[in-house]
């Protein structure tokens, strides 16, 4: 592999950064010291209506238990709004940005608890009480930020599930927590095009009645004026209903262990569990990465470009910038409406100071140019943040030199929706860059690398991550099935949990997540990450995407199948084959020659960006009849070219 490089820290970085590197040494130390003492400290940073005496009550063995600041009374809408107000009632905390960009807004502090307290309210008027289980269902809209905020303010729980998601699933989710109200849009609006979600939400509520579960009431923001179906006395209009009610809402008293939201999310084997986040540890927890992670400051605007139905949304566009006091950039559209240079331009615009986004979208735009990004002047940005998939050290330094200038730090923060928060993670003022690696833990955090059969890897080394002790903000059960939270993640090593994630460390002591080990192909007996070989191809200055995975190989055990998507203007030809056959071997060595190359137009993801491998196997092992669900892709039409182009045809 070529010569990792190094960048570290920058004078100006670590000048005004929250926390240099001795600061972290010190910090962390601490922290895992003596977890109690250090987090009784960190705890206070949200406001408590009756403070905790206890901390720290977690068990990883037996039953599995996490308890956090158990006896202490706080809300998360309270710390999210209120306790902001005095000092900043006229800031902006949300900017809105339409996915026409003629179309912003600003929403205050002020405004945002009228807004708030009207929602919960309303929700409290249709009988919605403590521990209920509210659906929602919307655009990236600030509605639905008061519709989190809304539910958190009266102790309702909420189930948000991405509106990109079909009827079934989100059917199959109405059904999971018997969620009888739902709060969805008419139509939402992504690159120029509608999205029918009301005409979804009746599909899924005539599925879920199926299932036994009836929806009472569906409010419903007018995003669009298109037109949807409406049922009499199930239907109320969230415009008609926030103007019947007081602007005045007293944030209920939640125990620190309330439920706070179940997300639901996909594992390796059967239906997605709901993952089920508490109250008190998770905002402490969110808001403490969120400020030291990204060096926020006061006063910076702040945009991550994750949806709100995934957990980067709810940990890291809502409630840890809503708990710092922050302004945080909602954004409705997509990267490449009504062109490439769309996240540039958003920068320029509201003078965007931190940047979070996906290695994905990093490499489409790549793929669209250098002219794209060049054009803008991104003189506002001063922290550039990844997550979600490991980032290929082609994209990193693309990243780096051509949207940052080589002036700004990245953080690869690696974390899982069942982690509620960034674990692994440079910290700006403080770590060293390695392209490609999500470097040290942050504070409290303890990964651990584990061979297959359990034994502990010490120093340099590969294994799968496992963390050993409780944090704050970690997940406490499936929702309605504790047994399969055990099974799931400390039963694979026991009284560890189990990330999924094959990582490596280096020498240094610094984290390289190499994917999910189901994604670890074994060549020959060499095992090796797909990454690995998707980062080398990615490598070469005519290739912009690349997907690997393994096939069944009568010699080696496993063969190298390589999924390539050509930069814009390339041409696939046999030439170019062998160009990248041997640009591998050089980058990698022999053993990560690819077997089979197939030229992909396109890949199959999900609509939150990450490649759907599994189909990517089945196409690969010539087993396409029995493909599984391809509902959740986002363009489910990529998959009949891959099989009509396919390498390995019996
Ligand atoms: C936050 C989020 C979790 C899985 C995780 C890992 C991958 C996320 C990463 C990363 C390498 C990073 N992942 N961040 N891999 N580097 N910085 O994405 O949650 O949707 O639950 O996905 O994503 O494989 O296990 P989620």
């Amino acid at each position: 592999m070529s010569e990792v490089k190094i960048h570290r820290v920058k004078p100006e970085w670590k000048k005004n950064a929250l926390i240099d590197n001795e600061t972290y040494q010190k910090w962390y130390a601490e922290s895992v010291r003596s977890p109690d003492k250090f987090w009784a400290k960190h705890g206070k940073r949200i406001d408590w209506f009756k403070p905790y005496t206890k901390v720290k009550n977690t068990s990883f063995t037996g039953k599995v238990s996490i308890k956090w600041f158990e006896d202490g009374l706080t809300n998360v809408s309270y710390n999210c709004i209120d306790r902001h107000l005095k000092k900043r009632g006229n800031q902006t905390a949300i900017i809105w940005e339409g996915d026409n960009p003629y179309d912003d807004k600003k929403i205050t502090y002020n405004e945002l608890h009228e807004h708030v307290c009207r929602l919960a309210n309303v929700l409290k008027k249709h009988g919605v009480r403590k521990g209920d289980r509210v659906t929602i269902y919307m655009p990236m809209i600030p509605e639905a930020a008061y519709a989190m905020l809304a539910c958190t303010r009266i102790g309702a729980v909420h189930s948000v599930v991405f509106g990109g998601f079909s009827p079934d699933s989100l059917a199959g989710r109405i059904v999971d927590c018997k969620s009888t109200f739902v709060i969805t849009a008419d139509e939402g609006l992504r690159g120029g095009k509608p999205i029918p979600l009301k005409d979804n939400t009746d599909k899924a509520i005539a599925i879920a009645a199926k299932g036994k579960v009836k929806v009472d009431k569906v409010l419903v923001v007018r995003r669009t004026g298109g037109k949807t179906g409406w049922v009499e006395g199930r239907d109320v209009w969230y415009h008609d209903e926030v103007a019947s009610v007081k602007p005045d809402c007293k944030p209920e008293k939640m125990k620190a262990e309330d439920p706070l939201f179940i997300l639901y999310t996909s594992g390796s084997t059967g239906k997605p569990k709901g993952v089920l986040h508490t109250t008190g540890g998770y905002l402490v927890y969110v808001s403490m990465t969120h400020q030291y992670v990204f060096d926020y400051h006061d006063g910076d605007i702040y945009w991550c470009t994750a949806d709100v139905g995934w957990v980067t949304g709810h940990s890291y566009i809502v409630y840890g910038p809503l708990a710092n006091g922050a302004t945080t950039l909602m954004f409705e559209g997509v990267p490449n409406y009504p062109s490439a240079s769309r996240f540039w331009e958003v920068i320029d615009k509201h003078k965007v100071n931190i940047f979070y986004t996906a290695p994905t979208a990093i490499r489409a735009l790549m793929g669209a140019g250098d002219s794209h990004v060049k054009k803008t002047s991104r003189k506002s940005l001063r922290v550039l943040g990844t997550v979600g998939e490991p980032i290929n050290p082609e994209a990193w330094e693309w990243y780096f030199q051509v949207v940052g200038d080589k002036k700004v730090p990245i953080v690869d923060t690696w974390w899982q929706t069942e982690t509620g928060g960034i674990l692994i993670t440079p910290l700006p003022g403080a770590t060293d860059l390695k392209a490609g690696s999500a470097t040290r833990p942050f504070f409290g955090v303890q990964p651990e690398l584990v061979d297959n059969d359990g034994k502990v890897i010490e120093g340099a080394g590969d294994g799968n991550l496992c963390i050993t002790d409780a944090w704050p903000g970690m997940m406490r059960t499936v929702y309605g099935d504790h047994d399969r939270f055990v099974k799931t993640y400390f039963s694979t090593y026991k009284g560890k949990y189990f990330t999924g994630d094959g990582c490596r460390r280096d020498g240094d002591g610094y984290y390289w997540i190499t994917g999910r080990v189901d994604d670890v192909i074994n060549v020959s007996g060499h095992r090796m990450g797909t990454a690995e070989v998707e980062s080398a191809l990615v490598s070469h200055d005519k290739v912009s995407e690349a997907a690997v995975v393994g096939y069944p190989h009568d010699i080696k055990g496993q063969g190298i199948y390589c999924y390539v998507t050509l930069m814009a203007g390339e041409q696939w030809s046999d030439d170019l084959r062998k160009e990248l056959i041997s640009h591998v071997r050089k980058e990698i060595g022999a053993i990560a020659s690819p077997d089979k190359i197939q030229f992909a137009p396109g890949l199959p993801k999900t609509r939150s960006g990450k490649i759907m491998r599994r189909i990517l196997r089945k196409i690969a092992e010539d087993d396409f009849g029995a493909l599984g669900d391809t509902s959740t892709l986002a363009d489910p039409a990529v998959v009949d070219d891959l099989i009509a182009n396919r390498q390995n045809k019996r």
